[in-house]
This record gives C-alpha cells, sequence and structure tokens, in this order.
C-alpha cells in the first residue's frame, strides 16, 4: 500500500470534515444576532476550506485512478476517463463536481450579505452533507453494494465528525482569533455563550459518533480477538484511544473551563466544590485581562483539541485502506482459504513468486488445468480463451490479501487477444475470473452454493499463495466493460473486483 494514496484520502476526510464543521459552527454555534461580528472571518476562511476540498476531490481522483491502474504517472490522461467510466468509484465520484459547483455559488452569493450568509450557510451544510456521502460510498461498507445500511450509518458517522471535530477546527481557526481580537466590540457574554452552544452540539454529535461508530467497528471486525490481533484492529484501538482523550479534554472543557468563563465574565454560575480548589489556586478575575486570561486558556485547549482530531482523522484513513477482519473471517472452516503449507513460512510465503512449484498435486490446480484445454473452444459475450501465437500483450496482475486485485483496471483493445499473468501475492487463495457483470453474479452464486467445487470454467483460474499462473483470452470486436473477480467465499462481496476496458484508443471514424 502505497502511503500517498493513505495520505490522500486523509487529506479528502479531513478536507470534507473541516468543511462541514465550519458550517455546523456557524449554523448552531454562532449566536444569530452576532452573525455580522463574525461574518467576513467566517466567510473568508470557508472560501479556503471550498478551494481545500476542490483541490481534495481532484487529487483522489487522481490518486485512486493511479492505485487503479497501478501505471505511471504518464498513463493518468487515458486511465482517468476509464475510472470515471468503468468503475463504481468513478461514477459516484461524477456527483462532486456539480455539488462543488453549487457551494462555490452559494459562497460567492453570501460574500457580502451577513444575512444571507445565515441561510446560505444551511444550504451549503445539505450540500456538504451529499459530498460527505460520496466519500461514504466509496469506503468499506459499499463493498457490499450501493445504498446499503452500513452506507448510511457510516454517512451519520462522517457528519457527526464533522461537528464535532470540524466544529473544534472552526473554534481554533476563526471564533477564537475573532474573539480575542476584536474583545471590546463583542456582547459581554458572548464567549461564554460560544463555549456553553459548542458543548451542547460536541454532546449530541459525540453520541451519534458513539452509536454509529460501535455499529460500524462490531461490523468490521467479527470479533473480540480481531480487535487485539489484527492491524486493523490495532489501528482502531489506536483511534479510540485518541477519541477517549477527547472525550477527557470536552469533559474538562465542560465543567472546568466553561465555568470559568462565566465567572470571569459575572454571569452566574459557580465552581462545582470538587473542582473548587483550582479555582482557589487560579482565581478567576472579572475584569478584562481575566477574561482574556479564560478565552486564551480556553482557546489553547481547544487547538491541542483539534491537533488530536487530526490524528483520528488520519487513523480513519488508514482503516479506510485496511481490510476489516469480519470479511476475511467469513470463509467457512473446513474450506480452507489459508493454505497449511504457507501459512507455517510466515510472510515470506508470497514473495517470490517464480520460485514455488505450481501445486499440481492440488486437486484444484489440475483440475482447472486440464479444463483449460478441454474447453477451450468455449465461446462467451465476452470473448473466449485465445491462443499464444495470436497473444498481442502481456498483463500482470496481483492477487491481495487486502481483497484487491492490483492492478484493478486495466484497458485493452477490441479483438484482442491477452495474457493475463497473476500471482497470488498474498496468504490466501483467490482466484481470476474473467466476466461480464452476470457472468461474475452466476460464478459467485455457484460458489456460494457448492463450495469447494472445482472451477470447470475456461474464463478462470485458482491460484495458492505465492503461486504465478496465467490465462489468455480473446476479447470481442466491440467495446465493452468486463469484470475479473476472485469468488474466494466472501472476497467477491469485499470488492474483489477488477475492471476491464474493452475500447479502441484510436479515435473512431
Ligand atoms: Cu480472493
Amino acid at each position: 500500500m502505497h502511503p500517498w494514496y493513505i495520505a490522500l484520502t486523509a487529506i479528502d476526510i479531513i478536507a470534507v470534515v473541516t468543511a462541514l464543521g465550519m458550517l455546523a459552527a456557524w449554523i448552531w454555534v454562532i449566536p444569530r444576532d452576532q452573525d455580522a461580528y463574525f461574518h467576513r472571518s467566517f466567510w473568508r476562511i470557508e472560501g479556503a476550506t471550498l478551494f481545500f476540498l476542490t483541490l481534495s476531490s481532484a487529487l483522489i481522483l487522481v490518486s485512486r485512478s493511479l492505485e487503479m491502474s497501478g501505471g505511471p504517472l504518464s498513463g493518468l490522461p487515458q486511465v482517468i476517463p476509464e475510472v470515471l467510466q468503468a468503475t463504481r468509484f468513478g461514477s459516484i465520484w461524477w456527483f462532486r463536481p456539480p455539488l462543488l459547483l453549487v457551494l462555490w455559488l452559494f459562497w460567492f452569493w453570501g460574500l457580502n450579505s451577513s444575512r444571507r450568509a445565515r441561510r446560505l450557510g444551511i444550504l451549503m451544510f445539505i450540500g456538504l452533507a451529499a459530498v460527505a456521502f460520496t466519500r461514504s460510498e466509496t469506503g468499506h461498507p459499499a463493498d457490499h453494494g450501493n445504498f446499503r445500511f452500513g452506507v448510511f450509518v457510516d454517512w451519520v458517522h462522517l457528519l457527526a465528525a464533522g461537528l464535532w471535530i470540524g466544529a473544534l477546527f472552526c473554534m481554533t481557526i476563526v471564533i477564537f482569533p475573532v474573539l480575542r481580537r476584536r474583545m471590546s466590540e463583542r456582547r459581554p457574554d458572548l464567549a461564554a455563550d460560544i463555549f456553553q452552544r459548542l458543548s451542547v452540539l460536541a454532546g449530541w454529535a459525540l453520541a451519534l459518533i458513539l452509536a454509529t461508530g460501535i455499529w460500524t467497528a462490531w461490523k468490521q471486525l467479527g470479533s473480540w480477538s480481531a480487535l487485539f490481533e489484527t492491524s486493523y484492529g490495532h489501528i482502531l484501538l489506536v483511534k479510540l484511544s485518541l477519541v477517549a482523550l477527547l472525550i477527557l479534554i470536552g469533559a474538562y472543557n465542560r465543567f472546568i473551563r466553561l465555568p470559568r468563563i462565566r465567572l470571569a465574565h459575572g454571569l452566574h454560575g459557580r465552581l462545582h466544590s470538587s473542582l473548587d480548589r483550582i479555582s482557589r489556586m487560579h482565581p478567576v478575575t472579572r475584569d478584562e485581562a481575566g477574561q482574556r486570561r479564560e478565552i486564551d486558556h480556553c482557546y489553547h485547549v481547544v487547538a491541542v483539541e483539534s491537533v488530536i482530531g487530526v490524528a483520528v482523522l488520519v487513523a480513519a484513513a488508514f482503516l479506510l485502506h485496511g481490510m476489516p477482519p469480519a470479511a476475511m473471517a467469513k470463509v467457512p472452516p473446513g474450506f480452507g482459504t489459508l493454505s497449511p503449507g504457507t501459512r507455517a513460512s510466515g510472510f515470506g510465503a508470497g514473495t517470490p513468486p517464480s520460485n514455488i512449484p505450481m501445486r499440481m498435486g492440488s486437486s484444484r490446480s489440475a483440475r482447472s488445468t486440464r479444463k483449460d484445454q478441454a474447453t477451450s473452444r468455449m465461446r462467451f459475450s465476452f470473448g473466449e480463451s485465445g491462443h499464444m501465437s495470436r497473444t498481442v500483450r502481456t498483463i500482470k496482475i496481483q492477487a491481495l490479501d487486502t481483497m484487491r486485485f492490483s492492478p484493478s483496471i486495466v484497458h485493452v483493445e477490441p479483438g484482442q487477444t491477452i495474457r493475463f499473468v497473476v500471482t497470488d501475492a498474498g496468504r490466501l487463495d483467490h482466484e481470476f475470473v474473467i466476466g461480464d457483470a452476470k457472468e461474475q453474479q452466476r460464478h459467485e452464486q455457484v460458489m456460494k452454493e457448492h463450495p469447494g467445487i472445482p472451477m470447470h470454467d475456461p474464463n478462470g483460474i485458482t491460484l495458492k499463495p505465492g503461486q504465478t499462473r496465467s490465462i489468455l483470452w480473446h476479447f470481442p470486436d466491440h467495446p465493452m466493460v468486463l469484470e475479473y473477480a476472485c469468488h474466494e467465499p466472501g472476497h467477491f462481496a469485499a470488492g474483489m473486483i477488477g475492471k476491464i476496458v474493452v475500447e479502441s484508443r484510436e479515435p473512431a471514424g
């Protein structure tokens, strides 16, 4: 896994959460009668976050295209249109440009009027919620299909993260700087009011985050032990620890910092008796210096929270690129998808593929090899077995235990015969089956009903860990989009699918 892909995913998540949180703070944290006081600073920085989101939307398309094609930067002009046209990620990404355009229009419209900006803020929040949905629709919960329940749970989780962590970002980059800069102009109780509102918003968001987070974690982990024994679980533990730290700091703000701000501004309210000791050590003074001191202190605490918030979002990006243990645990017992022979040899098992002999003794490999010859004349709507003499190109593909093929999108010309050289680079068995979407569904159904039956079809091969095998395929004369997929139990559902774009790159005519 290239670290750049994770970095760009993290940037995209941060961009979505920041843009959401800015508007959440605008709508729920900043009191209505104070719009004019914050409008200029807020709207300017909201523009910056929109720019950041626009940039990350472009970058995420580039990085996913590179990740899918596994190819060089120079191939991008050809790969991007194919990703947009042929892949699920591409079809969902298409929603972003129009949404961003609308967001930008609203932003320009609200630039000069703080009264208009209040309503526009609500509309923009709805638009950003839709952008957030494109994120959830391309994450793990969507591996199992469009508009699944898990996708909506993930979406609510992301929105709530926007309300909480994003609003903290807004406090750090907009609200506190304005409060500090323009002390004398503001309503006397403004800082206390804002801090109180933030606390309420954070409380609701936290409830949503915990409910959706626990549900998702349970679905992805599948068992308690996975939390401690898999790297996915370890990253999740790091993320949970950081969230726990944020909750502690939030409680400190709620029960110690907020009462002190109220006291400093001469508002009624008193410190909890057990916390009195702190206020006696650092007494609150009700003058401007005292107010400034309390606000500064809150500002620093919120800034620290924001930094931890960024770390939480980076951890989320790592999880998105990791393999949820539950997807692997779906393998039924007895149908050994972890090959015992290579399991013992540990991490080295997958390398180097060429040194590991073909397991001809293994029933599956032997059978499918025999079938390759016996049924080679079978024709499908998506092509037929090819002949070595007519092969024009070799495409190398790796099957990975992260339930992905690398590359996961390839391009061929109509009528070409291609030699696919497929390596199982993991420690699990994998398949490589060529077909259209219907054929993949059919094959998946057969594998579900008869787990363990050998592959009879000429359009696929089965691989043992470390093994490299090849398949020759002759593609039809007309453009189409085909798939290659693995139908080991649970793998197809976890998204182990690649796309073959059959299309002439020469201009038509
Ligand atoms: Cu597989």
